[in-house]
């Protein structure tokens, strides 16, 4: 590292000395704290994106959000090259960042990771998206990433704006395939590829193409955040007729950022969310997260305030349903489709918090279910080993990856069956549906506004209400608790965080307390974005699985001791 590039850094990170008595982590998206502690984590952020830019040589991403925290908390996430989370090898040189006590040890803590990584300053021209929610604290956090990206020679940011954290992976992804990456460009693909699904679907149904299309109506709470606003401009942009989406809690009537609304408090709490009520009743609803990229729908009974959620394990279903539906039309009859022999492998991710019953549903229809770890990073990891990768959390973090093999070849095949076939065959339209579908999704991560575009689509095709979708299989009753521990970190889980390992002993406390319920099931596992340790519990009824996660809590208490705080 030349002189130039030492005091650049020394002098701006003596600008920003870490909070005191506030040691923040990486954790499973990034981190996320208290606005007013963030400035020197932010600008350190800055330093290490502006390094991967230079690593990797190639458009970088940082996004300033706390997702469906509260407004007074913010945060910041790196976007890998390919829209993906920050690989995680760097994990720990963030937190070492983060940690770095003086302006000196900070430039130690660079130049050893840069050794390591043999990342060469040679003052190339490097870019970094930077991107914010809609957070009153972002446009300061703004500041201090600009000046931790702009503290690296030859690496340059690029303010892009309020955006939804699936938009500004996506705007990262296009950059790096020098496709057209700006919002506009991010509109424009979702609604001319929902035209172009709604096309393929509606009008390549068999038998004809009126029937399913009826106005149709979809209400959306947008958590008070950037996603309804950008929902608000989409719709704009969509210019439906058979569907009407109107768009509650947008941002724009002054409501509070994810406050009693938003897709983490109606997953959570199965709450009507405020701006709801008896006007829709028996309405398809769906609820966005403070960063939209969480999904879950839900319907509003006439009789109490608790909703019907339709969560992210249905949102798979419907989407694995729809697919596998596609291929067997594809295959059937299929001459030519299995001349070449290939069998696109489907692969259905989950973590340990899917409903029991939606795994069943989906091992039930001959799908391949594997599980991962909590967060983003793992579950989308895992889905890109498969032909069709279809992952979803429970919460609603999800999306559908195509391989690149695998749209070649149904590009091919598609191609292939026009030039054979008199007029559209069976197979043709499902070839084109399925493409139709490549193009509307998010590849880069789970996208609310595209994952719901593709919901409504497939609802429409399948002329199902939200009832029927509910109705694919029935949830087991489950309950979550957290429990405050001394050291969350003394909790070591394993098999994607279905057994403990450590403390010892207490796994097998667990089976015999689960052994008691019919269906039980029941796992622990630390938080990676709370001090606490969750307990997850189903049974067969909800008073059993609310017992057994109280006992399971009870163990915890009884194996890590109570935190004193
Ligand atoms: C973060 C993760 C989410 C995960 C949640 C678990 C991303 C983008 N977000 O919100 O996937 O479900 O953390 O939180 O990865 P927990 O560790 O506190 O239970
Ligand atoms: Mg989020």
């Amino acid at each position: 590292m030349e002189e130039a590039q030492r005091s650049l850094l020394l002098s701006s990170a003596a600008r920003f000395p870490p909070p005191e008595g506030a040691r923040l982590s990486y954790g499973t998206a990034g981190f996320r704290a208290d606005a007013s502690l963030l400035r020197s984590t932010v600008f350190r952020a800055g330093i290490l994106a502006a390094l991967r830019a230079l690593k990797t040589r190639s458009v970088i991403g940082l996004m300033i959000t706390a997702s469906h925290n509260k407004v007074s908390d913010n945060g910041v996430k790196i976007s890998d090259p390919s829209g993906e989370m920050l690989s995680q090898d760097w994990e720990p040189f963030a937190d070492s960042l983060a940690a770095a006590p003086t302006a000196d040890r900070l430039l130690e803590v660079v130049a050893e990771f840069a050794g390591l990584q043999r990342i060469e300053f040679d003052g190339g021209k490097v870019e970094v998206l930077v991107g914010r929610d809609t957070r009153p604290s972002g446009p300061s956090l703004l500041e201090a990433a600009k000046l931790g990206i702009g503290s690296i020679i030859g690496a340059v940011a690029v303010d892009v704006g309020i955006l939804t954290t699936p938009q500004l992976h996506w705007m990262v992804r296009a950059s790096n395939r020098s496709t057209q990456a700006s919002e506009f460009d991010y509109l424009e693909q979702l609604s001319r590829s929902f035209r172009l699904v709604s096309w393929c679907l509606m009008d390549l149904i068999p038998g004809g193409s009126e029937s399913n299309k009826k106005n149709d109506k979809l209400v959306v709470d947008g958590a008070n955040g950037v996603g309804g606003e950008k929902l608000l401009v989409l719709k704009e942009m969509l210019n439906l007729k058979d569907l009407e989406i109107e768009v509650w809690n947008s941002g724009r009537e002054g409501g509070v950022l994810n406050e009693g609304v938003g897709a983490d408090f109606v997953q959570k709490e199965k709450v009507v969310p405020s701006g709801f009520g008896l006007q829709d009743v028996g309405i398809r609803c769906a609820s966005l997260d403070g960063d939209a990229d969480r999904l879950v729908y839900f319907t509003v009974p006439s009789y109490s305030n608790k909703i019907e959620l339709v969560d992210g394990d249905k949102i798979l279903s419907l989407f694995a349903v729809f697919i596998k539906e596609q291929l067997s039309i594809l295959n059937k009859e299929a001459g030519a489709s299995t001349e070449d022999g290939y069998q696109p492998r489907i692969g259905i991710v989950q973590t340990a918090y899917a409903n029991g019953a939606s795994t069943d549903y989906l091992k039930q229809l001959g799908l391949e279910v594997v599980l991962t770890p909590t967060g983003v990073k793992y579950l989308h990891h895992k889905a890109t080993q498969y032909d069709i990768g279809i992952y979803f959390e429970a919460n609603g973090h999800g999306t559908i990856l195509f391989s690149e093999p695998f749209l070649h070849w149904l590009d091919a095949k598609n191609s292939e069956l026009s030039s054979v076939a008199e007029g559209c065959s069976e197979q043709q339209k499902a070839a084109s549906r399925l493409l139709a579908v490549s193009k509307l999704i998010n590849p880069a991560v789970g996208d609310a506004l595209s994952g719901m575009l593709l919901v409504e689509a497939i609802l429409q095709y399948e002329g199902w209400s939200i009832h029927r979708w509910s109705q694919l299989y029935h949830d087991l009753p489950s309950k979550q608790l957290k429990v405050k521990v001394a050291d969350r970190t003394a909790v070591v889980t394993a098999n994607a965080e279905t057994e403990v390992v450590k403390p010892p002993g207490i796994q097998e406390a667990i089976n015999a307390e689960t052994a008691k319920y019919p269906k039980g099931r029941c796992f622990i596992r630390p938080s990676g974005t709370e001090d606490v340790i969750r307990v997850y519990a189903e049974a067969s009824t909800q008073d059993a699985a609310d017992s057994l996660a109280n006992s399971v809590a009870q163990l915890v208490d009884k194996f890590l001791g109570h935190s004193s705080s």
